[in-house]
């Protein structure tokens, strides 16, 4: 009586009980990926740990998101990240051949196993089976060192799909149903597991959306059964063998049902600042909106650009609307030259970029002042567009499409022309943008570290009692974007520590770095769900450069506490949220961690002459991390 989770989490138990839901367990991970914002890091965390090559069945470097090359530095990056596949014994997916996890899905994911990706949407490989998650680099270094990962027993729920999506309206409606009803806290420590006759009524590229957007509710990952239809997709990427099926047993239990009928969802739409901000098109229907990008690790398959072609075919594009639109793979790009669906693309006016990332991180393409954006994309986080004032909608392909055309939100279901596309048997299969490993002694093979490339610098223990000021006090739902933000500007610094730490919090307060040193390090007071979204280890790596000693807060995101334990800054609960209130910005404070035991730890607020209770939710494994003074130290004493 096995859910899916339960029996790939049983395959791959290294350590601890599966039956207990409170405890932690160690698994074994069988493949990781990583890109270049996060991957540089990784590298030179996996040197550090001094192993001569990776210990996983199959690691893949992808270049996807520093890719606009406005000066030497993002190259140096690439370069690096090469010479670190090369040493390593990685695939390299070079620069320019798409977006990680499109890729990985059509190239690389297996049903049943097991992947640890340095970036949040991972879970897209749950789309084909895979047991896929996101984590912080430095989590994925330690497991191509071949150690296990190690992740709270998830709670598994299920999502039932009946029903089958009416004409226009598509996946990324289900997961923005999925999100308007858990919200985007809603999945913390669960899985989000598929079934129902539903399901094979949705095509692997669909059931990626899905699992990739489940990243928005903060679940550990998403996962679908592997089915008929999943063997016909690896089928058609000449990958049969990889195929095996994979369902939950009749009797399969779950801690919760949702059901969700997929013939009654319409098309849906995620208002700024928050995935989880969900509305009806039809409610908001001719928003004037000034740029729609489409593409993005969640909406940027065949599928949906052969969708998009349709909409867009013998038809013009708004004159006040600038379209965009960034396929997710080379794969999808020569389909499109194949068959023409290109040219619909072209001659309607979208502006065709790159396979890459691109404006979903900010990287070119900031929309106007106050824009509207209407993006396929998974976060409308403030700022992420790379212009502070613009706000980003986030809808689906056929949405965004129809949009783009009347040059104003539209419900897609009004399209009255010609829908429909086919999507091959076979795909064109050509990985010649995919470096394998190399056969070459890899002893000889040199890192190459331009002058962007910055050593991790080294950081100090943790102590027993943490004295200092209240630095910054912020509000609920702060992201990663919010802590260390991304886009053209800032992105080429994340293989340099010092330099990146001079933008933490800039969205919020453009002073707080500055004030972080003067004062010598201290606090950041948060409120529910702090670290929400990216699995950026710099927003823990810089304000920890800068001294931020602990971060107390109302509740953290799962990965990012991960990474605060990790680079020693100790993440910390209100025991009672309404004490939240009681303490400010300037507050002289101490917390005494009594023993390394953390436990009956307080604020003792110096300047207020009060005390605070404090609790946590970290394992005995997050707290050896935080005595050892960090995981690299505390894998390094571990001496494996
Ligand atoms: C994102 O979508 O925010 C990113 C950029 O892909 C991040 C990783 C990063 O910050 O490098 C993520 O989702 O983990
Ligand atoms: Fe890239 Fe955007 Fe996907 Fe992050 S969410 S991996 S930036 S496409």
């Amino acid at each position: 009586m096995q859910n899916i989770t339960e029996k790939i989490l049983k395959d791959h138990l290294v350590e601890g009980d599966l039956n207990n839901n409170r405890t932690t367990i160690g698994i074994k991970i069988d493949q990781t990926i990583t890109q270049d914002a996060t991957g540089t890091m990784a590298y030179l965390e996996f040197e550090a740990m001094e192993i001569p090559s990776i210990k996983t069945d199959l690691s893949v470097s992808y270049i996807d998101h520093n890719t606009l090359q406005t000066d030497f530095r993002n190259m140096d990056d690439h370069k690096f990240l090469q010479s670190a596949a090369e040493k390593y014994g990685l695939y390299f997916s070079r620069p320019g051949n798409g977006i990680c996890h499109q890729i990985h899905l059509e190239r690389f994911a297996k049903p049943g196993k097991t992947l640890l990706g340095s970036d949040s949407h991972t879970p897209t490989g749950g789309g084909v089976g895979m047991f896929a998650i996101g984590a912080g680099g430095l989590d994925v270094a330690v497991a191509m060192a071949g150690e296990p990962f190690y992740l709270k027993v998830p709670d598994v729920i299920n999502i039932y799909l009946t029903g089958k999506l009416r004409l226009m309206v598509s996946a990324k409606d289900v997961i923005l149903e999925v999100l308007r009803r858990i919200g985007v806290k809603g999945g913390l420590n669960k899985v989000l597991e598929y079934s129902g006759p539903g399901v094979k009524t949705l095509s692997i590229p669909e059931r990626g959306t899905i699992t990739n957007m489940g990243a928005e509710t903060g679940a550990t990952t998403s996962i679908f059964p592997s089915d008929e239809i999943t063997k016909q997709f690896l089928e058609a990427q000449d990958r049969g063998n990889d195929w095996k099926l994979l369902e939950p047993d009749n009797d399969a239990r779950y801690k919760k049902k949702i059901e969700i009928n997929l013939s009654e969802l319409e098309p849906l739409v995620a208002l700024p600042h928050s995935p989880g901000n969900i509305r009806k098109v039809k409610e908001i229907e001719g928003l004037p909106i000034q740029q729609v990008c489409i593409g993005s690790c969640t909406n940027s398959s065949l599928r949906d650009l052969k969708s998009v072609a349709s909409i867009l075919r013998g038809n013009k594009i708004d004159n006040k609307i600038s379209l965009t639109i960034s396929p997710g793979s080379r794969q999808v790009v020569e389909h499109l030259i194949e068959s023409k669906e290109m040219t619909d693309l072209i001659k309607s006016g979208a502006r065709v970029l790159e396979n890459t990332c691109g404006p979903c991180i900010g990287m070119g393409q900031a929309p106007s002042s106050k824009a509207i954006s209407l993006r396929t994309f998974n976060r409308n986080f403030l700022g992420r567009t790379g212009t502070k004032d613009a706000e980003i909608y986030l809808v689906s392909p056929e949405t965004a499409a129809i949009s783009a055309l009347n040059g104003k939100l539209t419900d897609p279901r009004s399209f009255k022309g010609k829908f429909e596309f086919n999507m091959p048997k076979k795909f064109i299969i050509n990985d010649n943008m995919i470096i394998p490993p190399s056969k070459e002694d890899n002893k000889k093979i040199e890192l190459i570290r331009g002058p962007n490339i910055k050593p991790l610098p080294p950081f100090l223990p943790l102590y027993e009692i943490l004295k200092g000021e209240v630095l910054l006090k912020v509000g609920d739902n702060i992201t990663t974007d919010h802590i260390m933000p991304a886009g053209a500007k800032i992105l080429p610094l994340r293989s340099n520590i010092p330099a990146i730490s001079e933008y933490v919090f800039s969205v919020i307060d453009p002073e707080f770095p500055k004030r972080a040193l003067e004062k010598k390090g201290g606090f950041v007071i948060g409120g529910d769900d702090y670290g929400q979204g990216s699995s950026r280890e710099h927003a823990a790596i810089a304000p920890k450069y800068l001294g931020v000693k602990a971060i107390i807060a109302k509740s953290f995101a799962r990965i990012h506490l991960d990474n605060l334990v990790n680079f020693g800054i100790v993440p910390l609960i209100f025991k009672d949220p309404q004490d939240y209130k009681l303490i400010e910005v300037g507050d002289n404070i101490e917390i005494e961690l009594n023993d390394f035991t953390f436990e009956n730890i307080k604020i003792k607020n110096i300047t207020k002459n009060n005390s605070i209770s404090l609790i946590h939710s970290m394992s005995e494994r997050h707290i050896d991390i935080l005595k050892a003074g960090g995981k690299l130290p505390y894998i390094k004493n571990k001496q494996f």
